[in-house]
């Protein structure tokens, strides 16, 4: 078994999109054991994508994340890091295969729904940031 971290964008719960986005996760076959909707301040958006600071979209996409309320989960299931990866889509919805959430819903490359640790690293850290143990179910 494995975990990783999940984030529905502020496009996304913008537009009233948590539940369709969570049943197509879940139709995957993905659990949920932890979740919280949460509004981010600027500070806190930019520690969460540290790992972006030099890139040239940092400053855009860090007021874009803290510009309305996310849902944040963390998903458990074999191989969860790579298969929600699968089921998200690339990172431009204009290259999203079909069947993924990006294709279906992103707006941008910026707003494009949702986020997904990209390793077992990434993941640890990002569940951390977000969630203590109390709030982490079996
Ligand atoms: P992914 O979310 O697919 O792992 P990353 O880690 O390369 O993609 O980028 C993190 C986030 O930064 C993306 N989800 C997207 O919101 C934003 N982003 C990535 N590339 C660009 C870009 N060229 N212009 C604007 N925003 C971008």
């Amino acid at each position: 078994m494995e975990r990783t971290f999940c984030i529905i964008k502020p496009d996304a719960v913008a537009r009233n999109l948590q539940g369709e986005i969570l049943a197509m996760i879940q139709a995957a076959g993905l659990r949920v054991v932890a979740m919280k909707q949460i509004r981010m301040t600027r500070r806190q958006a930019e520690g969460f994508y540290a790992v972006h600071k030099e890139r040239p979209f940092f400053a855009s996409l860090t007021e874009y994340m803290s510009s309305g309320p996310v849902v944040c989960a963390i998903l458990e299931g074999d191989k969860a890091i790579s298969r929600y990866r699968e089921l998200m889509g690339a990172t431009n919805p204009a290259n999203a295969a079909e069947g993924t959430i990006r294709k279906k819903y992103a707006e941008s490359i910026e707003a494009n729904s949702v986020h997904g640790s990209d390793a077992p690293e990434t993941a640890a850290y990002e569940m951390s940031y977000f969630f203590n143990a109390l709030e982490i179910t079996g």
